[in-house]
């Protein structure tokens, strides 16, 4: 186990640049709440969105039929359908969704690409916002790699993954659950390559709420990627010799709202938990002014509650070569060869997920 399986609490101040750096070299989580730095930024209201970004403004919006955006869905993993749409008419989308117990569509600002600079959807809402974590940019050296927007209600779940950085995550409004599993029992997710498809919709005119997956397919040379919407598609697609694209992700979900409790006792047994405990998932929900430093490599998956979510997250690049990393590469490397997961590809690119 690296650090400790416990979550750490700061409540009054802010942690010094060294207490931070403490907690990034035992890759321990903490949370932070009420502190001073955390005043509520003025992004969490919406007239300041609205009025930084421009209510026409189009912005990129994950939709799905189901609220799970990049999950395993009946054994394919599912990626959402990604459309431009007015800011105004997103928020028009999310207040319905929000009192709706079962909505048909789902829509998520997840776009995890930066989208608060670098000409993303919300650069003009940077300046309403820290452009930084103090203690974290001192204790790290360096500024956030990127940073983001997230905006949705309780019907949007992200689903078990781990990132190759050090995430500083903010809630500004809303509520949010964060179930984390550290770098020492990831590997008993099982993580494999699933075949991928992308949520479309089927109607004439592509709006209706008919959903379907179609089969994403990728070219080995470029790595170009293309959706299938029909098997003629298919057919002249495989004719060009792509190959069906597939994804690495978790197979378990061992959270207190998994959806399949079998995962939990798989998970357990496997990391030697006792039977029916969840000790080894810690749980964390943040209320608006509170931030999570969710460590490098730890497996999340997140909820949000009821409302409007809106919470921003910086990324800081992680550090590899650390024994944190190594005993993480090692475990996994033990784990593959058990036959728990899929031997891992070389890691080339610090950006990628799993
Ligand atoms: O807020 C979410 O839905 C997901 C956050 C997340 O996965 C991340 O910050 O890495």
């Amino acid at each position: 186990m690296f650090g400790m399986q416990t979550i750490a609490e700061f409540d009054d101040a802010d942690p010094t640049a060294a207490q931070f750096a403490q907690l990034v070299c035992e890759n321990r989580p903490a949370v932070f709440r009420r502190l001073p730095h955390h005043k509520i930024p003025t992004a969490a209201e919406r007239e300041t969105v609205l009025a930084a970004v421009g209510d026409l403004a189009e912005v990129k919006v994950a939709v799905t039929p189901n609220g799970f955006a990049d999950a395993i869905v009946d054994g394919v993993f599912c990626l959402p359908l990604e459309s431009k749409m007015p800011l105004s008419e997103f928020y028009d989308l999310i207040d319905r969704e929000n009192s709706d117990e079962s909505p048909q569509s789902v829509h998520y600002i997840q776009s995890q690409n930066n989208n608060m600079r670098d000409g993303g959807d919300f650069i003009n809402l940077f300046e309403h916002i820290p452009p930084d974590v103090p203690f974290a940019t001192a204790a790290l050296g360096a500024q956030p790699d990127a940073v983001n927007f997230w905006c949705g209600t309780r019907h949007a779940t992200t689903s078990f993954h781990k990132d190759h950085y050090e995430n500083l995550y903010k809630v500004l409004a809303g509520s949010k659950t964060f179930h984390l599993i550290s770098p020492s029992e990831s590997w008993a997710l099982e993580e494999r390559s699933w075949e991928t498809s992308q949520y479309v919709r089927r109607g004439a005119f592509g709006d209706s709420n008919e959903w379907g997956a179609a089969p994403v397919y990728i070219d080995p040379q470029t790595f170009e990627t293309h959706v299938a919407e029909t098997r003629t598609d298919e057919f002249e697609l495989c004719k060009r010799g792509y190959t069906r694209m597939t994804t690495r992700w978790a197979s378990l979900d061992p959270s207190q709202t998994t959806r399949n409790s079998d995962h939990v006792s798989i998970f357990n047994s496997r990391v030697g938990a006792a039977s029916g405990s969840l000790s080894t998932v810690l749980t964390v929900t943040l209320m608006a002014g509170d931030m999570l430093y969710l460590p490098a490599l730890w497996s999340h998956k997140v909820e949000q509650g009821r409302g409007i979510t809106v919470a921003i997250n910086y990324w800081y690049d992680m550090k590899f070569g650390t024994p944190v990393f190594l005993m993480h590469q090692l475990l996994r490397g033990i784990a593959a060869d058990a036959g728990f997961m899929e031997r891992d590809e070389e890691i080339g690119d610090a950006d990628e997920e799993f």
